[in-house]
Formats: C-alpha cells, sequence, structure tokens
C-alpha cells in the first residue's frame, strides 16, 4: 500500500462523516437510571414498560439464522402492563407464596413460586476463565478502502459501513472485581459482515507472555489468586505471578509493559489495540500480505498514575465501566482508526530480523508504519449488561473471506479454545444463535438440534450429498465468496521444539524501556518495585532482579535498591536496538473530549461566573461536575458532588470558584476525611484534600475569585506548573483545557537524574 493522496483524501471523507454522525439526544450529566425521573410515591396505575434511555439499543434484529427480521428491537424486551409469568398468565400477587390459611405452611401447587425460585436459582452462568470484568458498547466501522488492494474482505472495501459491538476487559481478576487494577486489557471487536461475522480479538498491549498456546493454562494459573487462599484478586504483585515470570522470560516483554503506564489506562477510550498474532491477508488476485492489526485511539493513549488506581479501586470501581457509558450517553463518542502494518509475505516470516510469528516480539512503527484502513465509532450503550456484554461470545477463528491466519502457536490454541469454552460458559453449541451473536448474513449450515436450539429449521435433510432438499444448501467456491484457505506450503518434522529466534526474551524489553521519557522510566521502577515489594519470597525477588540486570542495569539497580537487595549482572550483552519513539505516551496533544472537569463551589462564589463555565464545559465536550458544601442546587445549578462524596480521582482538572465556606458535615466522626474540628475561616479539608491529591497527580488546577486560600490552605503554588490563577473565570477554563490536551503536567514532577 502507497501512502498516495488518494488514501489521505479517503480518510479525510470517513473521519468527516463520521464526525457529524452525532446522536441527536444526549444527555448533559450522564448516568440518570433510566429515561423518566421517577415519582416520589410508588407508582400504581398500570402502563407499559419505559422506553429504554436514548444512548442505550439492544442488539439488531436479525433470525437465528442471520437474517434481517424487520422487528422492532421492542420486540425483544419486556411488554405488556402487567405482571405475568414466563409463560404469559398474568399474576395478582408476587409477595406472598401461596399457603394454607394465613399461619398455614405454603402448598406445593404454587406454580409462581416455584418458576420465581426455579429460574432465580440459575441466574448466574460461568464467568469467563480469563477477561470476566469487562463492559462493552455498540457502534460502526466505516472503511476507508485503503486496504482494498491487499484484502478481498467486503467489510474493507471503500466506504462500507459495518455494525460493531466492542467489549473491553481486564484479564485476571473476577466478574465482579475493580477496573483500575495494573493488568492486561481485552480489546475484541466483533463485526457484523455482509460475509459473515468476523472478530478481533485483541488486546491493548502488542505482545503476549508466551510464544505456545499450550503454555496459556500455566501463565494464568500463575497470575490468577492463589488457590489456598484465593488472593489477591485481580492483581499481579504476588509470588506466583512473579515466581512463573521470572523463571520463564519469554514473558519478559509484556510483563514489561504491564508495568509500564500502558497497566493502567486513563479509560478504555484512550488504550491502544492490538491484534498481537501477524494474520495473512488475501486480495482477489490471490496476492498474500502478512499485516499486523492497531487500533489507534483519536484521544490519544493516557494512563492513571499508580496511587489514582489504587484509590479509584475503591471509590469507584466501575471507573472504566462508567467512563464508558457515561462517554457515549454525553455523545462523546469514542474513535478509534483501524491500521495495518504490512509486511511482505515471504518464506521466512521474518522482517527486518524480526520473527514474526513470534507474540512476544512488535515490529517498531518507525520499521513499518501503521497505515490507516477504516475508522470506528462507538455510538451505543447496551441496553442489557447479560445479554450483550456477558454473552457476546467472540472467537478467533470467526474469519471472513481476505483474512487468513498464520502459523503463530499461540494463535492455534485460540483457535481451539474460544469455541471450546462457550459450551460450558454458554451451555451449549448454538451460542452463535443468541440475539449478540447472530451474524448478519444469512446462515444454512447443517448444524442440528442440542441446547437452546432457536433456529426452526425446515427440510429433511441436512446432509450433504441430499436430492430431498433439493441438493440445499450448496458450496461456495471462491467466485461465491466461499472462505477457502490460502494453499501455503505445510512441511516439517513432527516435533516439541521452538525456533531458535523465539530464545531472545531480552532485547525488546530493551527497546521498550530504552523508548521511554524519563518519567514514565520512573513510573515502571515504581511498578516492578512495588509488585516485588508485596511478594514474600526472597528468591522470587532475587530471580526477578536477574532478568531486569538482563534489560538495563539502572532499571534494575532502582529496583534493587527499592528491594534492599543488591543488583545482580547481566548474563547477556545487551542488545543496542534502536527506540521507539511512538512507544511513549508523553509529549504529544489530544482532544480533550469527555473529560470530567470538577468544579468547587458553594454561594459565596460568582454563580454567574461559575454557570458560565459549566456551560463552557459543556460547550467544550466534557463533562462539568459541581461540589459543593452540601447537595441540592446552588442557584439554578444541580450539585453532582458534595465535600463528602467527591475525591479528585474522578476529575481530570479541578476549578476552584474562590473559597468556599466548610460544609456543616466537616468533622472527623462524620467524615474521617475532615480530620479534626476546624479553626474558624478555615478551608474545609476535603477540599484541601482534593487539591493536594489533584496536584500530586499532575493535573491541571484553575481557580479565580478567593481560589488563592484553597491553594495556600493545600501548600500549593501559585507559580507551580500547570497551576492557573486569575480574575477570569472562563479565560482560566481555557488554559486549563489547553493544559489537558498534554494530559498531565508532566514538569510538575522531575525525575531523578
Ligand atoms: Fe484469549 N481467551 N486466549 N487472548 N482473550 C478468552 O474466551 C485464550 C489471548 C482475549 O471480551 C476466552 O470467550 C488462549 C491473546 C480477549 O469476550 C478463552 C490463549 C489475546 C478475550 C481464551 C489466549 C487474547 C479473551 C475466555 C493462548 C490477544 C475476551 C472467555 C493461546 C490477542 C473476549 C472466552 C471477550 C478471552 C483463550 C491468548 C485476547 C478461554 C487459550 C494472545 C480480548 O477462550
Amino acid at each position: 500500500m502507497s501512502e498516495s493522496n488518494p488514501i489521505k483524501s479517503a480518510v479525510e471523507k470517513v473521519v468527516d462523516t463520521v464526525a457529524h454522525h452525532g446522536h441527536p439526544e444526549k444527555a448533559e450529566i450522564p448516568g440518570v437510571p433510566n429515561s423518566e425521573p421517577p415519582s416520589l410515591e410508588e407508582p400504581v396505575e398500570p402502563r407499559e414498560p419505559l422506553a429504554p434511555k436514548p444512548d442505550q439499543t439492544g442488539p439488531d434484529t436479525f433470525s437465528p439464522t442471520g437474517q434481517p427480521t424487520g422487528a422492532s428491537q421492542d420486540a425483544m424486551a419486556q411488554g405488556g402492563a402487567f405482571l405475568t409469568s414466563a409463560q404469559g398468565v398474568r399474576l395478582p400477587d408476587t409477595d406472598h407464596s401461596l399457603k394454607a390459611g394465613p399461619r398455614g405452611p405454603v402448598l406445593l401447587q404454587d406454580f409462581h413460586l416455584r418458576e420465581k425460585i426455579m429460574h432465580f436459582d440459575h441466574e448466574r452462568i460461568p464467568e469467563r476463565v480469563v477477561h470476566a470484568r469487562g463492559s462493552a458498547a455498540h457502534g460502526v466501522f466505516r472503511s476507508y478502502g485503503t486496504a482494498a488492494n491487499i484484502t478481498k474482505a467486503a467489510f474493507l472495501a471503500e466506504g462500507v459501513e459495518t455494525p460493531v459491538f466492542v467489549r473491553f476487559s481486564t484479564v485476571l481478576g473476577s466478574r465482579g472485581s475493580a477496573d483500575t487494577v495494573r493488568d492486561t486489557r481485552g480489546f475484541a471487536t466483533k463485526f457484523y459482515t455482509t460475509e459473515g461475522v468476523y472478530d478481533l480479538v485483541g488486546n491493548n498491549i502488542p505482545v503476549f507472555f508466551i510464544q505456545d498456546g499450550i503454555k496459556f493454562p500455566d501463565v494464568i494459573h500463575a497470575g490468577k489468586p492463589h488457590p489456598d487462599r484465593e488472593i489477591p484478586q485481580a492483581q499481579s504483585a504476588h509470588d506466583t505471578f512473579w515466581d512463573f515470570v521470572s523463571l520463564h522470560t519469554e514473558a519478559t516483554h509484556h510483563t514489561m509493559w504491564n508495568m509500564s503506564d500502558r497497566g493502567i489506562p486513563r479509560s478504555f477510550r484512550m488504550m491502544e489495540g492490538f491484534g498481537v498474532h501477524t494474520f495473512r491477508l488475501v486480495n482477489a488476485e490471490g496476492a498474500t500480505t502478512l499485516v499486523k492489526f492497531h487500533w489507534k485511539p483519536k484521544l490519544g493513549v493516557h494512563s492513571l498514575t499508580w496511587e489514582e488506581a489504587q484509590l479509584i479501586n475503591g471509590v469507584d470501581p466501575d471507573y472504566h465501566r462508567r467512563d464508558l457509558a457515561d462517554a457515549i450517553e454525553a455523545g462523546a463518542y469514542p474513535q478509534w482508526e483501524l491500521g495495518v502494518q504490512t509486511f511482505p509475505d515471504t518464506p521466512d516470516q521474518m522482517f527486518e530480523g524480526i520473527d514474526l510469528l513470534d507474540p512476544t516480539k512488535i515490529v517498531p512503527e518507525e520499521l513499518a508504519p501503521v497505515q490507516p484502513i477504516g475508522l470506528m465509532e462507538l455510538n451505543r450503550n447496551p441496553s442489557n449488561f447479560f445479554a450483550e456484554t456477558e454473552q457476546v461470545a467472540f472467537h478467533a477463528g470467526h474469519l471472513v473471506p481476505g483474512i487468513d491466519v498464520t502459523d503463530d502457536p499461540l494463535l492455534a490454541a485460540r483457535l481451539f479454545s474460544y469455541l471450546d469454552t462457550q459450551l460450558t460458559r454458554l451451555g451449549g453449541p448454538n451460542f452463535p444463535q443468541i440475539p449478540i451473536n447472530r451474524p448478519h448474513a444469512p446462515v444454512n449450515d447443517m448444524l442440528r438440534d442440542g441446547f437452546h436450539q432457536d433456529a426452526v429449521h425446515r427440510g429433511v435433510a441436512p446432509y450433504r450429498p441430499n436430492s430431498l432438499d433439493g441438493g440445499c444448501p450448496f458450496q461456495a467456491g471462491a467466485a461465491e465468496g466461499g472462505y477457502v484457505e490460502v494453499p501455503v506450503e505445510v512441511a516439517g518434522r513432527k516435533v516439541r521444539e521452538a525456533p531458535a529466534s523465539y530464545a531472545d526474551h531480552f532485547s525488546q524489553p530493551r527497546l521498550f524501556w530504552r523508548s521511554m521519557s524519563p518519567v514514565e522510566k520512573e513510573h515502571i521502577i515504581d511498578a516492578y518495585t512495588f509488585e516485588l515489594g508485596k511478594c514474600y519470597e526472597q528468591a522470587v525477588k532475587e530471580r526477578q532482579l536477574r532478568v531486569l540486570a538482563n534489560i538495563d542495569p539502572v532499571l534494575c539497580r532502582e529496583v534493587a535498591q527499592g528491594l534492599g537487595l543488591p543488583a545482580p549482572e547481566p548474563t547477556e550483552p545487551p542488545a543496542e536496538l534502536a527506540p521507539s519513539p511512538a512507544l511513549s505516551q508523553v509529549g504529544r496533544e489530544w482532544p480533550t473530549d469527555g473529560r470530567i472537569i470538577g468544579i468547587v463551589a458553594d454561594e459565596s462564589c460568582d454563580l454567574g461566573v461559575v454557570g458560565a463555565v459549566r456551560t463552557a464545559v459543556l460547550a467544550a465536550g466534557m463533562v462539568p461536575l459541581i461540589i459543593a458544601p452540601k447537595g441540592g442546587m446552588l442557584g439554578t445549578m444541580p450539585v453532582q458532588r458534595t465535600f463528602l462524596t467527591a475525591r479528585s480521582v474522578e476529575f481530570d482538572a479541578l476549578l476552584l470558584a474562590g473559597a468556599p465556606a466548610p460544609g456543616k458535615d466537616a468533622f472527623g466522626a462524620r467524615d474521617a476525611k475532615a480530620g479534626n474540628l476546624l479553626p474558624d475561616g478555615a478551608v474545609d479539608p476535603r477540599v484541601v484534600l482534593m487539591v493536594m491529591e489533584v496536584y500530586r497527580h499532575a493535573k491541571a488546577i484553575g481557580g479565580w475569585g478567593t481560589a488563592a486560600r484553597v491553594l495556600t490552605a493545600a501548600g500549593v503554588s501559585e507559580q507551580a506548573p500547570g497551576v492557573i490563577v486569575g480574575e477570569d473565570g472562563e479565560q482560566v477554563l481555557r488554559e486549563t483545557i489547553g493544559l489537558l490536551a498534554a494530559h498531565r503536567v508532566w514538569e510538575r514532577f522531575p525525575p531523578a537524574a
């Protein structure tokens, strides 16, 4: 593919269409539970169920055999004003069991009691063994057509729009675990193409812990909680994880990414996605190209700080889930550009000395630029978590003509695993018929029966060849759009071995380390020191230090110093690969859509200015949250957070509209954050804490009016980087937004020399 002007104009055209595909109804402040505000008294007048919220939809309405039904999505939701049994029989009472007299025994003939309890008993299904914790959204993918010369996939032709469903996840935690743990994130996309479902089941980290799928149970057993006490939940800071990765050094590269800021994303909307494996694209002429898939977020790649991540785990364990849903509800639709790195399909499947079949290796973007091929926008929230987000079943083997696999031995195991796991998770082989999984292409398979069969097949001959069903269904060759595997040569001795190139475990972790900015390096040192510091066993720590010594002496020395251990010498000479600046998250500017701005105010502030700033925040596509001493209204503005309920980690930037009086609940017995009783005229300690934390986490702070008093109370200088104090609230906001574009005020904390 060349970097010619037609590509640029195709890209611009699609970006433009997507940008103008706004949702008509968007929420000012997202998050209310339903589409109508509730009445104070319990409603008693029978009525139809409420409409869903404007940002929510269910799966598109296709039949179990992939044909559009034309039905409204309402047809899949509950209907009618009255409570019924699952059989549609109206019920007069669901509060009392059927008894022989008010104090008598419950009667077995109570069919409603039995049905209600039976169903409740079976509401849970097994959670995913990995990636159990996730959240998802519907959207659309629009192809630029720039990949049309290397793949015949219909959804990658110019201008084609394909509905998608995307599920983001953590890997290690249970379904109810917290969002902001240090972990890899899943980034799984289901494309409902006209040629059948295509799933791109990727991660936010471009490499993997293992080079061969047979090791997957090992790495996951090591990362999951210890089998005896089942702790710790959703994290790698424990002995079994470090025991494994320090022995199994092919995990070094992925572990390095986890210990970097990539392990604690600010938002799903601000993550890259990677297909990890190399795939083989094939065009209409049969020519093949090897590719690696990348998702590039329009908002840039950003992370939390470690302290923020830890606080959020307690303050708002649903932080990422809420962020995604709120952004979509507020109309700040997240977008990613899909891109490919392309490589000639040579017999050795190497590129610039990098083994393309080794999933622990990247190809630096400086060697093979990521070429954009389409734009994805997520613009609808699911209307039912279980039906959609939980029951969606991705599979690395859901492929369409034009996209084929390579012999990466990690991919091979996945091609088995994703089908197999659904049998237990979704209760049988008919999971493709669950509404969220239904293809948007006609299905005419010869698979029959099984648990939860939703299709009502006709005919008598689900076998081939047949004449009784008129010979139907017929096989489709390439000319009829059939999926024909690329006829690659396969030969070799039967062995349990890896190629020699797979033995290089340290050159790319070193490449990553050397590509980081100084502040990112500090975070990596901190993460290794924290995680190893949580291990009990000295041998595990010492062994991991040996691994670090083979990456970089400074990294090893700094971590060793934190652990109070000597830094070992490397056992291999360091590889001097050129750094890849594209790996660093620091140093560029990005749009600020959907960012959260806290505004601290009370009645003593100029509410006209507060109102104008609040409106300006909304107009800039961000969400303003008013934080006041008590709930209710501040003038005409609703208070979203009080000094009691607010915590700094919820906000990307903080504005101080003056120096509000302390809340009446600012005493330690009521709110521990308030500390001791206040002297007269003091600033509320919870506001002070908020400012201190925002400062510590290198976020922008703006203030006007008497805000300087608050800064003084928090020990923050008006001259400090990223602190803006002025007379004009709207001007302060503009400058604050300017700072937000860089995500954080990086210069606030200079790294060690
Ligand atoms: Fe997965 N993985 N995986 N994985 N994976 C699953 O499938 C597996 C791997 C990824 O939101 C499971 O339906 C094996 C790499 C994502 O529903 C399971 C191996 C990558 C998701 C499974 C891998 C991934 C999964 C669990 C090694 C990035 C969540 C439930 C050979 C390219 C999908 C399920 C969702 C989920 C197996 C390695 C990404 C057990 C055996 C590499 C994003 O089938």
